[in-house]
């Protein structure tokens, strides 16, 4: 068994909000939320980053993809919009090396990010 926190999470030794699972794919509310809906979905296989998926990967992040979609629509987000971002490595700002799709609502959101 490997350390990785949303593994743990996806094993239930961690406690998190789920808000949505399939046989693929586990979705839960962020611990330090950005905007008032933030939901992190993340596939059961552990991948690290999208930069580390393989040519192979293709199923598992379409399934990502259908799982935030999934979220949106369940938490009825579609009809004002949403946000998706996925980063990759440190310098993106990524802190937790299972990729992951943070799902934020509820607030006006900037582009570009600052
Ligand atoms: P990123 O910075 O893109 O790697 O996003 C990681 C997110 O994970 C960050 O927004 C905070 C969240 N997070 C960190 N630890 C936990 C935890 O134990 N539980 C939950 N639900 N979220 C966590």
């Amino acid at each position: 068994m490997n350390s990785c926190l949303f593994c743990r999470i996806v094993r239930r030794e961690i406690p998190a909000e789920i808000v949505h699972e399939t046989a693929d794919v586990l979705a839960f509310r962020d611990v330090r939320p950005v905007a008032p809906t933030h939901v992190l979905v993340v596939p059961k296989r552990h991948v690290a980053a999208v930069r580390e998926a393989e040519d192979t990967d293709g199923e598992l992040l379409g399934q990502v993809m259908i799982g935030a979609r999934d979220v949106a629509r369940s938490l009825g987000l579609a009809a004002g919009g949403y946000r998706l971002v996925v980063n990759n490595g440190e310098e993106a700002g990524q802190t937790v090396f299972h990729l992951h799709v943070h799902v934020l609502a509820g607030r006006s959101l900037a582009w570009p990010p600052g």
